[in-house]
């Protein structure tokens, strides 16, 4: 089962996504996902510079010993760029293993544990009529959980309220094409004082039952997330996510200390060892972090069992910027575990489906990864060509106040 060939693919059908083409000696082909967002093509030159001539030759089916090789081997650990480029070998490599066995890959990681995976959807709106409009529109669309995302008063444009203003757009997508970064504005207390008021008003409409979901972001302070997590407990959400950057992981203690809202983290950490304090202190609920940014199937199952542990579960990340190989990915894994929690599924637009072609499902607002022998997504290498790469950038922020960078 030796590797003939392993080839990068850029393509930009409505967004930009890197992904990985592995083939072997009998010709069998495995897809992984390399797409970090506004940072492509440093991930494409990791694997095309650094690390496809290193796979041919090597033994498809070694997957844990490639992952070794490439994680030990590169001396320079962890960092999203190295953790997205090992992670798409891997998912290759698992596509291919399971495409060999003539099965789905969620039948190699252990078999079904559910019938279908609970999904949320991105519900968002400038004002309280539009986010009602856009929660209608997931509801009607057969979504069971929705995220709750507002514009703030005397704020424009913030991150997760999609920038048509009405609601419309499922595929809310903050990289823009540029030279450079956008700018927005940001103020946290004027985000503090309006965001429970929002969540009153959902409650009101949607009653108690409808599983609901914010995204903070990483703007908060401790204290400040504290503050948050504390004001929403009567609306009983879902998860409270990113409340605060975590690179310091113990002042989620201070966080915990002060309110019983659940809390999810980790979209933008790429290792176990990012979570070693969060988890064994059992500081958060939801492990957010993605298959795509975490060094593949082979470490988010290990990072999976470390959280199942002490009763933390999976919430992995699903942006669109997630390719749908890397969602594909997820939903295998997401099946087999037993500890899984939600997925995000912010469905990918018809031109980005038309290069990718999909199997996996989403019926009565569960996500099925579909029947097909391995990952079941297939990319249409020729269709992928008509959409050439363009750069993009993701906001940067600024206090409303004074201009001064803030958390984006
Ligand atoms: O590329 C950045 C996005 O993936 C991120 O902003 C999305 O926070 C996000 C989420 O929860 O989906
Ligand atoms: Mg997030």
């Amino acid at each position: 089962m030796k590797i003939t060939s392993a080839d990068v693919i850029i393509t930009s059908p409505g967004r930009n996504f890197v992904s990985l083409r592995v083939e072997t000696e009998d010709g069998v082909v495995g897809w992984g996902d390399a797409t970090l967002n506004g940072r492509e093509l440093a991930v494409a030159s990791y694997l095309r510079d650094h690390l496809d001539s290193v796979l041919v030759g090597r033994d498809a089916s070694a997957i844990e010993d490639t992952w070794q090789y490439l994680y030990r081997g590169g001396y320079w650990r962890r960092g999203p760029v190295t953790m997205a480029a090992i992670a798409a070998v891997d998912v290759a490599l698992w596509d291919i293993k399971a495409k060999y066995a003539q099965m789905p890959l969620y039948q190699l990681l252990g078999g079904a544990s559910r019938t279908g995976l609970l999904a949320y959807g991105h519900a968002s709106g400038a004002d309280l009529p539009q986010l009602f409009e856009s929660i209608d529109r997931h509801l009607d669309a057969g979504y069971r959980a929705v995220r709750i995302q507002t514009g703030v008063p005397g704020l424009g444009q913030i991150y997760g309220v999609a920038a048509t203003g009405n609601g419309q757009r499922y595929d809310y997508e903050p990289a823009r094409a540029a030279a450079r970064p956008a700018e927005e504005q940001w103020d946290t207390r004027a985000y503090l004082r309006h965001v429970p008021t929002v969540f009153e008003a959902v409650r009101a409409k949607y009653g108690p039952e409808l599983p609901l979901l914010h995204d903070g972001h990483h703007r908060m302070t401790p204290i400040q997330a504290a503050q948050l997590g504390k004001s929403l407990e009567p609306y009983d959400l879902f998860w409270l996510e990113d409340c605060t950057p975590a690179e310091n992981p113990t002042s989620l203690r201070l966080v915990r200390q002060h309110t019983t809202t659940p809390l999810a983290l980790g979209e933008t950490f790429n290792t176990i060892w990012d979570y070693q304090t969060l988890i064994s202190e059992q500081l958060i609920d939801y492990v957010r972090s993605a298959v795509t940014h975490t060094g593949g199937i082979t470490a988010m199952r290990k990072l999976l069992d470390f959280a199942a542990m002490h009763q933390i579960k999976s919430g992995m990340h699903g942006p669109t910027d997630i390719s749908p190989i890397g969602m594909a990915a997820a939903l295998h894994l997401g099946l087999a575990i037993h500890n899984f929690g939600i997925q995000e599924y912010m469905r990918h637009s018809a031109q980005t489906l038309e290069v990718f072609q999909t199997s996996y499902r989403f019926e009565g607002g569960l996500l099925h990864p579909g029947d097909r022998p391995g990952l079941g997504v297939e990319m249409d290498v020729e269709a992928a060509a008509a959409f050439p790469y363009r750069g993009a950038y993701l906001p940067v922020n600024r206090l409303a106040l004074d201009a001064t960078v803030h958390d984006w």
